[in-house]
């Protein structure tokens, strides 16, 4: 085929099709795919464009596809984003900044990252936090119970291509929450919720054995590129505080955190030390500074704890750990659940929402669903019906590891329990056995948890139970959760999702090659793979790859039958009797020519709809 030919799209791709054509693309389609923006009622929604090839011999006609697009407009790590929702914010008229109190970064981060080589300055705006006037509740569940659109819910409407009201009517139910703290303006409105697309978070953060600041920040943006929805900074360690201010400056998508973690810094590490008062001024500060949800491990009770005595690996979760060890030193019920109420109080005066932790989750496949576990999972839903009372927004966390056959009951259990609350699960793993590949053991487990409903999951990473994991572990979680939650996506028939599979298995039938690539939820390691074996530029066209050659390949074979019967790509001519079954015989005698040996994919079986040679 003419290469030259995919050089003028406009000229040759149909008059009367739909597809938005551009005068050139390189053949190589690396700007084929690209963030655009779209408007919806004055809002500049993103989204990722790939543009398809339509070059004569493509079929019919290749309409541009639009993805979901997370990765933010891109900042100077030094300066931050700029604050999109910033004047939505003050519009409402409902915040005030409070005076003589400027970000902890100003005070004690001038000098910023102190952990790389360069030490950077912050150069960019210099905000003070915002409140609620007169302790009042700004959360996204309070206008929409106020029966209020606000721009966030027209924003994450535009994105998931669905109603507003649909946006408002879940979220005023509770079983939807768009984590949008005040102090977080930077951030693009992003909805969790079982009606809407499967979400993912990316889990960074620097530990013991450290990273740098900068490092960090590069993770965030790293996880976003991929198709992180939102991020946790697990940050452990000296200048959590700094880290964490960097990581919201700099972020497009909402920011979580475990601030147990930090308040055990506080008391240097002695769970006993921890007191309501100091996780409360930590809570404070991490709400000034924009953190959009926080994990509270408020159903980790006292009654709870024996519980977990005979299980194999105990207590698993860090946070569930920590105040499992205060609860017993003080013999005491769990400060996080006697001052719930105040903590709501806080979250609605800046719209932090909750993310109920799940502190006895299972830890090894044999304690799933036990006894612990469920008890815990009760109280979550009383805790959820609290928060509610406050119009503070909640999803609840889930395991952990679970056997496949267990892991429904998960998700059916949580939904019936805490009245559709968005549910937020940590894989589950379906086995222990294969550290190294636990992004695969636990992607099984959250295609099947999202797919009964599940609204996010927590990536895991090829590094899970064996280290820190570094950009390319980072990476290879994201990817693994995308098509985790895509899957699901498609397997709920969720509007428009399997759209995008049709666009790429077209483009594969088609031998579209960088139509392909430019579809795929990683172009590059598809790119990467195909040129191993096949490195020329013609092989981009060519109409067969290195799996199966020329001659083998089932895809080709299958256009070899359409060729013959009609046109390809468009409608299958009708034909006579006798022309299918010369058609027939002569695909037949193709097949025994190219030997017995050949592997037919079953559908492509269908499609010849003819004897094989076995037969
Ligand atoms: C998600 C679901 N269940 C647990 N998670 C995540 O685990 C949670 O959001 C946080 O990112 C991480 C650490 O939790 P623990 O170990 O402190 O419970
Ligand atoms: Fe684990």
């Amino acid at each position: 085929r003419d290469l030259a030919a995919t050089t003028d799209r406009a000229a040759t791709s149909p008059a009367s099709a739909p597809v938005q054509t551009r005068a050139t693309t390189p053949a190589d389609g690396s700007d084929a795919r690209r963030k655009q923006y779209r408007d919806a009622d004055g809002l500049r929604v993103p989204y990722t464009e790939v543009i398809l090839d339509n070059s004569p011999g493509t079929g019919a006609a290749n309409a541009p596809v639009e993805l979901y697009d997370t990765s933010g407009p891109g900042s100077d790590p030094e300066v931050g984003l700029s604050p999109l929702r910033a004047e939505w914010i003050a519009a409402r008229d409902d915040v005030e900044t409070y005076a003589g109190r400027e970000r902890t970064l100003l005070d004690d981060g001038r000098s910023a990252v102190r952990r790389g080589e360069a030490s950077h300055e912050w150069r960019g705006e210099r905000r003070a936090p915002l409140r609620s006037k007169d302790g009042a509740v700004v959360t996204q569940m309070h206008y929409a119970r106020k029966g209020l659109i606000t721009p966030e819910m027209r924003f994450v409407a535009a994105r998931e291509n669905c109603a507003v009201e649909l946006v408002r009517d879940e979220v005023a139910a509770g079983r939807a929450i768009i984590p949008a703290n005040v102090n977080h303006p930077e951030s693009e409105p992003m909805i969790i919720g079982r009606r809407f697309l499967v979400k993912v978070n990316a889990n960074i953060g620097n530990s013991a054995v450290t990273s740098s600041i900068a490092e960090e920040v590069d993770k965030l943006t790293w996880a976003t590129t991929w198709g992180a929805d939102t991020v946790m900074d697990l940050s452990t360690g000296d200048d959590i505080h700094t880290t964490r201010e960097w990581i919201i400056r700099n972020s497009p998508v909402p920011i979580g955190t475990v601030p147990i973690y930090q308040a055990l810094e506080k008391v240097n590490g002695e769970a006993d030390k921890l007191t309501w008062e100091i996780f409360r001024d930590t809570v404070i500060e991490q709400c000034e500074q924009g953190v959009d949800y926080m994990t509270i491990h408020a159903g980790v009770l006292l009654r709870y704890v024996p519980m977990t005595a005979e299980r194999i690996t105990g207590i698993v979760s860090r946070g569930g750990s920590i105040m499992a060890g205060w609860c017993l030193a003080h013999h005491e019920e769990n400060f996080l659940y006697t001052h719930f109420d105040e903590l709501c109080e806080i979250f609605a005066r800046y719209d932090v929402a909750f993310s109920l932790g799940d502190g006895l989750r299972p830890g090894c496949t044999a304690d799933a669903n036990d006894e612990a576990q469920l008890s815990e999972l009760r109280t979550l839903a009383e805790l959820t019906k609290r928060a509610w009372r406050f119009d503070v927004q909640v999803m609840v966390e889930g395991p952990g590891h679970v056997p496949l056959d267990l892991v429904e009951e998960n998700v059916r259990l949580q939904q019936e329990w805490c009245d559709g609350a968005p549910f937020y699960t940590l894989g589950p793993l379906v086995t222990d056995v294969a550290p190294g590949y636990d992004h695969i053991t636990s992607a099984i487990g959250a295609t099947t948890i999202a797919m009964g409903g599940t609204a996010m999951l927590c990536y895991v990473t090829p590094k899970e139970h064996l280290g820190l994991p570094n950009r390319d572990d980072v990476k290879t979680g994201v990817i693994t959760y995308k098509l985790a939650a895509h899957a699901a996506d498609v397997a709920k028939r969720h509007p428009g999702a399997r759209a995008w599979d049709d666009a790429l298995s077209k483009a594969r039938f088609e031998f579209r090659w960088n139509d392909q690539f430019n579809l795929s939820l990683d172009p590059d390691t598809a790119r990467e793979f195909h040129d191993e074996s096949l490195p020329a530029e013609a092989a981009k066209t060519a109409h067969f790859c290195s799996m199966c050659g020329p001659k083998f390949c089932s895809m080709r074979i299958s256009q070899d039958v359409r060729d013959r019967f009609g046109d390809a790509g468009a409608q299958q001519r009708v034909v006579s009797e006798s022309e299918a079954r010369e058609g027939m015989q002569q695909m037949s005698k193709t097949f025994v020519e190219l030997g017995r040996s050949v592997y037919v994919e079953p559908d492509t079986a269908d499609a010849l709809a003819t004897p094989t040679p076995q037969d």
